[in-house]
């Protein structure tokens, strides 16, 4: 028996550190490095059985061609040699025909890995083919930070021991970073208050002191009343502001007249005495931390709502006191030389950009050229992404030419022509870098590859020789360019930082500090009024689902026991999920004469999706929640929540509105 270490490849901010034992070639048994800064031996309940994802009897051996009709799932296996040939001679007679861009390629976060991520980016720029606009998690995040924070870097995510207040608003901490959720019940321990602002209670509202229930798509209501209370008792910080914020006195002048808790409580739906309650704690605290997730950024307004929340600590102050601040996540992109893997250079003119939240539309409806190829490779389109149906529809067409390059025959999978087998983390070496912390590590593969599975660059060389491309770019080795990203000078790591790294250690990264300017905006200061937008100043902004016509809004949300729609092949993780349910609160079921424990419908103008009905008071009236993104084949009806949801793009950033959606529900 080996041990070795890895790093866990999933899309979490955590990206923890693993120790993986390793028994003639197999991957026994998965544990969390106990010397790993942020891991420190605690692993998710979805890791702790990773050997059962990697030695899955699903796993995909061989490759595959297409033998029956589109979606049925019927393959036969055929020779990596063949399945070049086929793909490179396809694709060879589409670009004559229609021009590059009428090949697609779709990625997303299977493996979060700098080389095995961006892998496709050389060989597809070379093609030619359409850029995918790579935008489903949280852009409007990063807008909404940006517009008033500039370029200004995030706090070190450890400073939230130094606060005395912590808020984990939007974010599902229990179940999407456990490390930061056990962070803050060491702070809970030590008399830390802790809140949780979310639409329904999920298990993290459960683990705190104080959970606050918002109408989905209000938190910059609420965000705005809790500044009125702050500016009109004299709680802001007057000294702070004059000197470190911009644009104040237009600020004070609407939010005064216009954001009254009175009239902010109808559009965050928390009471106006709880507004003020929760501005007077907020403001009392010397140094409050809010920690920011992503859920509350999937809306039409999820841009204006972050940079709203952003404001708090330009009012109070608390920016200047250790632990005071907003935690929206690290940005680490300058780390390392990314452009030596991606080269855009490889483009001779830039194509068109498709927005992978529109997918559906991509194939339907793009002309000049139509979408005639797709390449899809660690991503599942077909259960991830907004309007199901537009999607199915799409991948249905006859002459749609479809690669799934995949470790499992997903949704997305089955209605391929040629699936080709993929290597799981444990199989391919890479070189991480995270989102919730600033650990970065390298590793390399722990057993040999699984089957005939080949890892994302491996692939991306086979696919250039097939085109008879002779670039000596595609004939390195993994570890060559993993050797590149690391190998370049960067105030972000010095040589002892950079050697760990190559030696597969965990290292942090140290984001440089500009010590003559700490706000990296135009202004030099935090710019709650911006003259670069459209909208100069925060405001509430209403979310598409206002106008929809549908009574109940659903949410559409996360669960511990899987990851987006990886983890459904383990079947103990599948069953502590039982199946496919909807939450409703007692007064929705009873007016609809509907009973916990029946089949239900939801429905929209884009679709109907059967759900098993759960009655809770844990979600609150005109909200129904959904857990999960299940694979069709494991639900009745084969038709997943993104039936539901809208192809509809977020205010900044260009995001999806994943949250931001209305149904009714009835008896099936
Ligand atoms: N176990 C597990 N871990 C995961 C994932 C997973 O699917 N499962 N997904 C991974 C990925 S890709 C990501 S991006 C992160 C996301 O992790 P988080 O940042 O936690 O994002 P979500 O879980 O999408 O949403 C967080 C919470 O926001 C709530 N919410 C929705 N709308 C609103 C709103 O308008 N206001 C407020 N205040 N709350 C709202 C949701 O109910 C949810 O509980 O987690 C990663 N980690
Ligand atoms: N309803 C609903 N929809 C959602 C979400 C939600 O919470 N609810 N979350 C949204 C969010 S935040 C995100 S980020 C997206 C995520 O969407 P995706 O990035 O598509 O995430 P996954 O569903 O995890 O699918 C990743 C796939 O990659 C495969 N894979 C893993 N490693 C490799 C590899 O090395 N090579 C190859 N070729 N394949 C590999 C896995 O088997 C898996 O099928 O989903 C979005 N969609
Ligand atoms: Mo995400």
């Amino acid at each position: 028996m080996t041990i070795h270490r890895s790093v866990c490849p999933f899309d979490c901010p955590d990206t923890c550190g693993l120790l993986v034992e390793v028994e003639n070639g197999r991957a026994v048994r998965v544990t969390g490095d106990p010397d790993h800064p942020v891991t420190r031996g605690l692993l998710c309940p979805k890791m702790l059985h990773y050997e059962h994802t990697v030695h899955s009897p699903r796993r995909l051996t061989t490759p595959l061609l297409r033998t029956g009709p589109k979606g049925a799932g019927e393959f036969a296996p055929i020779s990596w040699e063949e399945a070049i040939e086929r793909i490179c001679a396809r694709w060879t007679t589409l670009i004559e025909e229609q021009g590059g861009e009428t090949i697609l390629p779709y990625s997303y976060a299977g493996t979060m890995g700098l080389l095995q991520r961006n892998s496709g980016h050389p060989f597809f720029h070379k093609l030619g083919a359409s850029r995918l606009e790579r935008t489903i998690c949280s852009p409007a995040k990063d807008a909404g930070w940006k517009t008033i924070m500039g370029d200004t870097p995030a706090l070190e995510p450890s400073a939230m021991e130094q606060s005395d207040l912590i808020i984990l608003w939007g974010i599902n901490a229990a179940a999407t970073s456990i490390h930061a959720m056990r962070d803050a019940q060491a702070a809970r321990r030590r008399g830390v208050p802790v809140w949780a602002i979310d639409t329904y209670r999920t298990p993290t509202c459960e683990a705190i002191d104080e959970a606050f229930i918002v109408r989905p798509g209000g938190d910059g209501a609420l965000a705005l009343g809790m500044m009125h209370v702050i500016l009109r008792e004299g709680l802001a910080d007057r000294e702070f502001i004059a000197t470190q914020v911009h644009g104040f006195d237009q600020f004070e002048d609407r939010i005064l007249p216009e954001c009254r808790p009175a009239q902010m409580a109808p559009l965050c739906g928390l009471p106006a005495a709880t507004i003020e309650r929760m501005a007077r704690s907020y403001a009392a605290a010397a140094a409050p931390f809010i920690r920011l997730g992503s859920g509350l950024t999937r809306y039409g307004n999820g841009a204006m709502t972050v940079r709203t929340i952003t404001c708090l600590p330009a009012i109070s102050g608390a920016w200047q006191r250790p632990g005071g601040g907003v935690f929206p996540g690290t940005a680490t992109g300058a780390a390392f030389p990314l452009h030596r893997v991606t080269r855009e250079d490889f483009m001779t003119a830039p194509t068109r950009l498709v927005s992978m939240n529109q997918l559906g539309h991509a194939l339907n409806e793009l002309s000049d050229p139509p979408v005639k190829a797709l390449y899809v490779y660690h991503s599942n389109p077909a259960s991830v992404t907004p309007d199901q149906n537009a999607v199915i529809r799409g991948l249905l067409r006859d002459d749609l030419f479809t690669v799934v390059h995949e470790r499992f025959l997903t949704d997305t999978a089955r209605y391929a022509d040629i699936v080709l087998p993929a290597t799981s983390s444990l199989e391919h070496p890479d070189l991480y870098r995270c989102y919730g912390s600033y650990a970065s590590q390298r590793c390399n593969a722990a057993i040999p590859p699984v089957g005939q599975s080949r890892s994302n660059w491996e692939v991306f060389c086979l696919l250039a020789q097939g085109m008879g491309w002779h670039e000596p770019f595609f004939r390195q080795s993994a570890d060559d360019l993993i050797g590149q990203l690391l190998d370049f000078d960067t105030p972000w790591r010095d040589a002892e930082t950079t050697n760990r790294l190559r030696q597969g250690e965990p290292a942090f990264l140290t984001p440089p500090v500009d010590t003559g300017q700490r706000w990296q905006t135009p202004s030099g200061r935090i710019e709650i009024l911006n003259e670069r937008e459209a909208e100069p100043l925060p405001r509430p902004l209403p979310t598409h689902a206002e106008t929809d016509g549908f009574p109940l809004r659903l949410q559409p949300a996360t669960t511990p026991m899987a990851l987006n729609s990886s983890f459904y092949e383990q079947d103990g993780l599948r069953a502590r999920q039982s199946c496919m349910e909807l939450m409703m609160n007692p007064a929705d079921a009873g007016m609809r004469g509907l009973s916990a424990g029946q089949q239900v419908l939801a429905y929209n103008r884009r679709g109907e999706v059967g759900f098993r009905l759960k009655v809770t008071e844990r979600v609150p009236a005109g909200t129904v929640v959904t857990e999960g993104v299940w694979w069709r084949e494991f639900i009745p009806g084969a038709r997943g929540v993104n039936c539901l949801t809208s192809q509809r793009l977020t205010d900044g950033g260009r995001g999806s509105t994943l949250y931001d959606v209305t149904v009714e529900v009835k008896a099936a």
